[in-house]
């Protein structure tokens, strides 16, 4: 097999990207070519996404994508999961996609509880609680119940809209709490249970199938005088993610870090006891069958929101030189549980620590160094206690961390993470979502092939890794 030349779009909830790979065995090559802000956008109402400016930025790439690599053969689109468009049998779009930290589902979780109640929701779907789940987020949406109308995830509605036609990746598809863990197929008992209409819901495809060529209208856009396939990879982005972490061992487990921190490991079959309902584990589909069996710690957001809070009051940050300062405070600081709901909204977030850790009793950070200390001391002891747990739950070893994504260039979190779990850690890619994107299509364009070790293999020939060693800080167990 040669080398092909494929686009990966990679949205995520701060910033999304459209990169180039040029790929075969032994290569592979990484161009961005578009990179722009994404985040919530408040109105009177809620959060909503600018999905259409999403859209436009797709487009640009995309564009950049044909100019660059004439011989493009092809594009895939990921992103973070669980929030919908709706279409109207016309193909129309009902309304603006909400934002998942829309707070819009509150009221109605205890309703859809009291018809389906959470421990069978659990063992019908394996998908850990978090009140964004795309069946909450149905049940608090009238719109969704006239009947005709197709709810389309993220990359599936731009997908519908770049190709015209509607189908629902799988991986993503876990996410919305409406797909039976162990046959990865909808659920349509409980589809009707909560009643959602039978037809809401297109039709499933996991990753490495082709949705169709774009548009005649999208490629005179683009100025492509040739059809250009849409395939599906892991959409969900934290799936892509995952197959994008260059372990080489099923004794790894995974940390993707960035607005969120994706904890845990990688199985073969669900798990869907008690305990791991209690602990809150999520039993998402990844790659090639794969189960990702992890949890939401909250991640990047923490400092990303304080970041935009100081810069808002007219302060300029430069956030590595504030992580350089942090590092050289002392251990033992404070720490707050970062998956308290208070942290979800956007809003002041340094206010919010502060109260969190005058609430605790423990010192309050006074100054920006101080807090960005106790926050990345907090994630480092969430992720090695989601580590602990999942380990745990699973009775899969943990031997190493791969700890990819934004996170992975923060040298601070990376020791104190390696430190606090006892393991080495590895860190790398930085840009893990759109590897796993690319590896994927390579393989469905027979670039590449085999499992996801053998995608695995080409990727740790490919990247530069950094591995941080634990200082003698016992494990939590
Ligand atoms: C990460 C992610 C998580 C999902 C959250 C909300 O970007 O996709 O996996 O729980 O965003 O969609």
């Amino acid at each position: 097999p040669g080398t092909v030349e494929l686009a990966a779009v990679d949205l995520g909830a701060s910033s999304g990207r459209v990169m180039l790979g040029r790929i075969g065995s032994g290569r592979l090559e990484l161009t961005e070519l578009h990179r722009f802000r994404n985040g919530p956008v408040r109105l009177p109402d809620g959060l909503y996404w600018d999905v259409l400016g999403l859209y436009q930025d797709v487009l640009v790439g995309l564009g950049r994508a044909v100019r660059q690599a004439p011989g493009l053969a092809g594009a895939a689109i990921d992103s973070w999961a669980v929030d919908y468009g709706l279409v109207d049998p016309d193909g129309a779009l009902v309304g603006n996609p909400r934002h998942y930290r829309d707070a819009r589902t509150a009221a109605v979780i205890d309703r859809v509880h009291a018809t389906v109640d959470a421990a069978e929701l659990y063992r019908r779907t394996g998908l850990q609680h978090l009140p964004f789940n795309t069946l909450y987020q149905f049940a608090a949406d009238p719109a969704v119940s006239v009947p005709g109308r197709t709810a389309l995830l993220v990359p599936d509605l731009l997908g519908y809209w770049l190709t015209g036609r509607q189908i629902t990746e799988q991986t993503n598809a876990s996410t919305t709490g409406l797909l039976d863990a162990r046959t990865g197929a909808w659920d349509d008992e409980l589809i009707r249970r909560l009643g959602f209409p039978d037809d809401l819901l297109a039709p499933l495809l996991p990753p490495g199938e082709e949705i169709g060529p774009l548009t005649p209208e999208v490629a005179t856009d683009l100025s492509l005088s040739r059809p250009l396939p849409l395939t599906t990879v892991g959409s969900h982005d934290t799936a892509s993610a995952v197959l994008g972490v260059p372990a080489d061992t099923p004794d790894f487990g995974y940390i993707s870090c960035g607005t969120w921190g994706l904890v845990g490991v990688e199985l073969d079959a669900p798990v869907l006891t008690d305990g791991s309902r209690d602990a809150n584990f999520t039993n998402e589909r990844g790659v090639d069958g794969t189960v990702r069996y992890l949890r939401n710690v909250m991640g990047l957001w923490l400092l990303s929101e304080s970041v935009r809070t100081w810069q808002r009051s007219g302060t300029t940050v430069d956030l590595a030189e504030l992580i350089e300062r942090a590092a050289a405070l002392p251990a033992g600081g404070p720490r707050i549980d970062p998956d308290d709901p208070v942290f979800a909204p956007p809003g002041d977030m340094p206010e919010r620590i502060r109260r969190a850790c005058a609430a605790r009793d423990q010192p309050v950070p006074d100054s920006p160094e101080a807090l960005v200390r106790c926050v990345l001391d907090s994630l480092a002891t969430a992720f090695a206690a989601t580590l602990a747990e999942a380990e745990r739950l699973s009775g899969r070893a943990v031997s190493v961390v791969h700890l990819v994504g934004g996170g992975s260039q923060n040298a601070l979190l990376c020791q104190l993470t390696a430190d606090t779990s006892g393991r080495p850690v590895v860190a790398g890619p930085v840009e893990a979502t759109a590897l796993g994107n690319l590896l994927v299509q390579a393989r469905t364009h027979g670039a590449l092939s085999g499992d996801r070790w053998a995608l695995r293999r080409e990727l740790r020939r490919a990247v530069p890794l950094r591995t941080y060693r634990p200082a003698g800080v016992p494990a939590p167990r």
